[in-house]
């Protein structure tokens, strides 16, 4: 299952290691794909493993709450 994000916070390549490296670490994320650009973050996770409100509440608590 994939996902995508609209993160306002990112602006940086900073950021972006921020976002990538927490939302990583959840179990069952698979790729994530954040861009200081866009300021998106895509992200593919196995649904039967983890959510996409987990992976919401995760990015609030590194100081990146999604849109
Ligand atoms: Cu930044």
């Amino acid at each position: 299952m994939q996902v995508t994000l609209k993160v306002p916070r990112i602006h940086c390549s900073g950021c972006v290691n921020t976002v990538t490296t927490a939302v990583g670490k959840l179990p069952g994320v698979t790729t994530v794909g954040a861009s200081e650009v866009t300021k998106e973050v895509k992200v593919e996770f196995d649904p039967a493993l983890v959510s996409e409100q987990k992976i919401r509440l995760q990015l609030v608590q590194v100081g990146y709450p999604a849109a």
